[in-house]
């Protein structure tokens, strides 16, 4: 007999969330799925709004590490093109072009296992560039050290992205040239340094549900949940390991969002990679189950994103209206 699960209030920020709970809310039925996720989503956040960050890959391919879902790791035969790092100006002027089109934050992403201090250098006039046109600044370049971090930090960076990707007891059949524990050393290193989680992961790799339900469980167990959890759909790039695999139920990929959201009241849950290849009525529930933030921009670093003015149409014709923080105080 299993043991009786005290009861629970869905929309209080907690971080003792056991695995049953979780598995519990996976298994609701849809319609009560979304429905308790749309009263939490509307109890801590403006409702009909979005957060838009655009994505620039700094630094493309021939990545030292094997991330079995990674088009830019130097192991598998994409046919990406390698760029080295970019020039200081020309990302400010990607960034410039980013925040006319109406994003609120430029994300910068590096394909690196952890960063040089030279590059991290450069990095930081990046920064530095695109905080001075008033957007909000992330970047994603591997693991840190907490000294990278506080770098970092002074440099003005507002949010770090470093995702777990999925459960503890999965990772090692989709990574093996760093583990779990890598992860969550560099997450407490910004989240000591003062700069804001972006933590998520990836749907669509082979795992279960146990799975899904074990990262989320790991994210909302962390001592603060991170401000930002990109949920991405895998996107199946042809010479990757997982390049067959097998597409997820979509609305399988809904409830991934609605338990982000019910696990993590107060996060953004960013509707992530993936967007391209779902409908615009998809994408309408997945806001319905609480994605309160997207990638916004016609690339996300190396595969194609919706393009903006589509996304524009689609949220007008959603009345959903883009903003910088819609939590509610
Ligand atoms: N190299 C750094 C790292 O791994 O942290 C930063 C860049 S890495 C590309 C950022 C994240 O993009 C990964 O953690 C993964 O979650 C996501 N990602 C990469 N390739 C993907 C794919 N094919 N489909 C969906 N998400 C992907
Ligand atoms: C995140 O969780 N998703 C973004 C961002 N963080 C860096 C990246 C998605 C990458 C998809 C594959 C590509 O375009 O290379
Ligand atoms: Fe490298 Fe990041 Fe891609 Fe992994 S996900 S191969 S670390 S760029």
């Amino acid at each position: 007999m299993s043991t009786p699960q005290p009861a629970i209030r869905l929309g209080d920020v907690r971080h003792d969330w056991t695995l049953e709970q979780i598995e519990a809310l996976f298994a609701l039925p849809f319609q009560d799925l979304l429905f308790e996720a749309q009263g939490v989503h509307r109890e801590h956040h403006e409702p009909n709004t979005v957060q838009m960050s655009t994505l620039l890959s700094i630094k493309t391919g021939a990545c030292p590490e094997d991330c079995a879902y990674c088009p830019q790791s130097v192991r598998f035969d994409t046919g990406l093109e390698r760029e080295q790092l970019m020039a200081v100006q020309d990302v400010a002027e990607r960034a410039r072009a980013a925040k006319a089109a109406g994003a609120t934050r430029f994300c910068m992403g590096a394909a690196y296992r952890s960063p040089k201090q030279r590059d991290l250098e450069v990095v930081i006039a990046m920064i530095r560039e695109v905080r001075a046109l008033g957007l909000e600044s992330c970047a994603t370049l591997g693991m840190l050290t907490p000294a990278q971090a506080t770098e970092l930090k002074d440099a003005g960076l507002d949010y770090y992205n470093h995702n777990i990707d999925t459960s503890p007891e999965f990772y090692g059949e989709i990574i093996t040239t760093r583990d779990f524990k890598d992860r969550l050393d560099t997450l407490e290193a910004v989240r000591e340094a003062g700069i804001n989680v972006c933590c998520g992961g990836i749907v669509g790799m082979g795992e279960t549900v146990r799975d899904r339900a074990r990262m989320l469980q790991v994210l909302a167990n962390l001592p603060e949940h991170p401000e930002s959890v990109p949920i991405n759909q895998l996107v199946a790039v042809p010479g990757t390991p997982l390049a067959g695999a097998a597409p997820v139920d979509p609305f399988d990929f809904i409830r991934m969002i609605a338990v982000a959201r019910l696990t993590m009241p107060r996060a953004a849950v960013r509707l992530s990679a993936g967007r391209e290849q779902m409908s615009d009525e998809l994408q309408a529930l997945a806001f319905l189950a609480g994605a309160s933030s997207i990638f916004y921009g016609e690339k996300l670093l190396t595969t194609g994103n919706p393009d903006v003015d589509h996304d524009r149409r689609l949220l007008e014709r959603l009345s959903i209206r883009p903003t910088a923080d819609a939590l509610r105080t």
